[in-house]
């Protein structure tokens, strides 16, 4: 009975402090390419192995950028209960009915407290819709305390095309910076608020769930999706801000990128 105890300890020990893949704040909606009714579900979670999910408060900001004009979206989100393959938690969602031209959709979250490592995480998020395939905004900076740039559109990318962007941080080049990049393998569930029970892939061994790559000397990323679907990419602590309520503070960057297999 005591080994069991032992054992069960452990097992409990294991499945709290198990090293956490990359955390990656959602801002998801299944197609980048539409016009239309876009439904999204903010989460913060582990996508890649439907993972913790942590619970959100209201986020700081929530808004929107069509064609240079702000629209605020902060007054549009519910919550609702998101659940992974480990638990459930607080996200929120909502709709918004897009036209033409580029969305720069931008979430800057709360800072979340890691109990674990003592810390808070704030990943500021941006991810951009494009209905009719005119580009309109997708290359400027949204003026985020930390953000990517793209060099590239995030959401015209075929499997193999190349990705780039700049990393700011307080609106300069953050050269070096480590960046973590993970493909969403669980596929979200839009009506079940839910990761897909199933992964898309399997991963042939821990280095290609969190993927490390480093910005270069002009703080530009290049990655090449190999595959179709969501790619989250976050740069770790590239924004100013480093503490939060008397406590270290990582300042986050994410944004979203969507490659799209040809229909035929
Ligand atoms: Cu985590």
């Amino acid at each position: 009975m005591k080994r069991l105890i032992t054992l069960l300890a452990a097992a409990f020990l294991l499945a709290t402090t198990a090293p956490a893949f990359a955390h990656f704040q959602m801002l998801y909606t299944p197609e980048m390419n539409k016009m239309g009714k876009l439904e999204f579900k903010l989460v913060f979670a582990h996508p890649a192995e439907s993972g913790h999910v942590m619970k959100m408060d209201k986020p700081q900001e929530f808004y929107v950028i069509n064609k240079e004009k702000k629209t605020d979206l902060l007054g549009t989100i519910k919550p609702i209960k998101w659940t992974s393959a480990m638990n459930s938690d607080e996200g929120f969602e909502t709709t918004f009915s897009a036209r033409g031209g580029d969305y720069i959709f931008v979430l800057v979250p709360a800072p979340y407290f890691e109990k674990e490592e003592d810390t808070y995480i704030q990943q500021i998020t941006k991810v951009i819709t494009n209905g009719d395939a005119v580009p309109t905004d997708w290359d400027k900076p949204a003026g985020l305390k930390t953000e990517w740039v793209p060099l590239d559109r995030p959401y015209a990318l075929y499997p193999g095309m190349t990705f780039r962007a700049v990393l700011l941080g307080d609106g300069k080049p953050v050269a070096d910076a480590e960046v973590e990049i993970e493909y969403m393998n669980y596929t979200p569930d839009m009506k079940k608020n839910a990761f897909a029970k199933k992964g898309n892939i399997e991963a042939p061994s821990d280095h290609f769930i969190t993927m490390v790559h480093k910005t270069d000397a002009n703080g530009m990323l290049t990655f090449t999706p190999p595959f179709a679907g969501w790619w989250g990419i976050c740069a770790l602590g590239s924004g100013p801000d480093k503490k939060f309520q008397d406590k270290e503070l990582s300042q986050d960057a994410v944004i979203w990128i969507q490659a799209t297999n040809p229909k035929k």
